[in-house]
């Protein structure tokens, strides 16, 4: 059996290195509790003292108080040091309420939804209804109905995407129109924004883009309607200054047909083709089962990357299809 003398010479060795390994207030506790507690290893020295020889009483009993001091003395100032410590530690996890909160980071939209949005809005001021349609259609919507048949040289024009099935990717949104036209009897005046796809892939041509369509049908319309109207178009999106230009040309399902182009006011004085239009093909009106001599209408479409690029001045389409965030964040 160990002798008190030797439990005391291990206990002052070794306690004063334990408590200062001590950092938290629980080890602390663990401390207190086994050398300076009720039933602690000082105390356990102190109350066997009697099966100590008599003549070395004394220097146990000094010996042991003064440890017994010394750590107490000890003890309180790791307690402090330790309840600072972790009062500091604490404040670092407080949270501080007056504090302006941490802005989180928002998107913002891409500038071809942007300008998309600017031209219908515009279309719907001057009274026309917004409509959508499926990407993938019939060859029937596509082409045919649009005064398109088999083996006309325009579906040349329309680099196709084809489906297994037959159908395909539409090339334009003018399905949606037809679409329209056979649920609904004139007047009519709606414009068709979406995305459409043709088998086209250089540095002017994406596979897939955007075109805003227009179509207004009444029993009296005229070209002169469809002048006035793009010309404001044109006015209210490019600005009041903007000149316009139309020339003849032709498209399967208008007739007359015309393109347009504007010149800036301080620009060069060069032309940029900007939309195409004309009346409505009687084939068109037949296809759908309008009477061609009751009903009239005009019908434009526009490339929504193209409008983008003449208004912000852009010169690289490919910059619309790379999600780079220094490009997309001008917007
Ligand atoms: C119906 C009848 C007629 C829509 C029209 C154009 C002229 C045109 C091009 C502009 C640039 C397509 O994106 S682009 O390559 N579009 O020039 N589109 S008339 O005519 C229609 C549409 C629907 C029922």
């Amino acid at each position: 059996m160990t002798s008190a003398l030797d439990k005391l010479d291990q206990l002052e060795a070794k306690a004063p290195a334990k408590l200062a390994d001590c950092e938290t207030v629980e080890q602390l506790e663990q401390f207190r509790i086994e050398y300076l507690g009720r039933n602690g290893k000082l105390r356990e020295i102190l109350s066997s003292i009697g099966s100590v020889p008599a003549e070395k009483r004394p220097e146990v009993g000094k010996r042991a108080n003064i440890l017994k001091n010394r750590l107490e003395s000890s003890f309180k100032e790791k307690q402090a040091d330790v309840d600072s410590a972790d009062k500091a530690d604490s404040q670092d996890k407080m949270i501080d309420v007056t504090l302006p909160g941490r802005q989180s980071p928002s998107g913002s939209k891409h500038p071809i939804n942007l300008v998309m949005e600017r031209i219908v809005e515009i279309f719907s001021q001057m009274g026309f209804d917004t409509v959508r349609g499926p990407e993938v259609e019939t060859d029937y919507y596509n082409f045919e109905a649009l005064n398109i048949p088999p083996g006309h040289p325009a579906r040349d024009m329309h680099d196709t995407f084809y489906l297994e099935d037959g159908r395909l990717l539409r090339t334009h949104t003018s399905p949606v129109q037809i679409h329209v036209m056979e649920a609904e009897q004139p007047p009519l005046q709606i414009i068709a924004p979406g995305r459409v796809f043709r088998r086209d892939a250089d540095v002017t041509h994406s596979p897939v883009f955007h075109q805003v369509e227009g179509l207004w049908i009444d029993q009296k319309v005229s070209f002169a309607d469809l002048k006035g109207t793009l010309e404001l178009f044109v006015r209210r999106f490019f600005g009041a200054e903007t000149k316009l230009r139309f020339r003849p040309s032709y498209f399967p399902f208008t007739e007359p047909s015309a393109e347009i182009d504007i010149a800036f006011d301080h620009g060069d004085g060069e032309w940029l083709e900007i939309l195409g239009a004309g009346m409505v093909d009687p084939e068109v009106f037949r296809a759908v089962g309008y009477d061609p001599e009751e009903w009239q209408g005009f019908a434009f479409g526009m490339g929504v990357e193209r409008m983008a690029m003449l208004k912000y001045g852009i010169d690289n389409l490919q910059l619309f299809y790379e999600n780079d965030l220094r490009f997309l964040r001008q917007f």
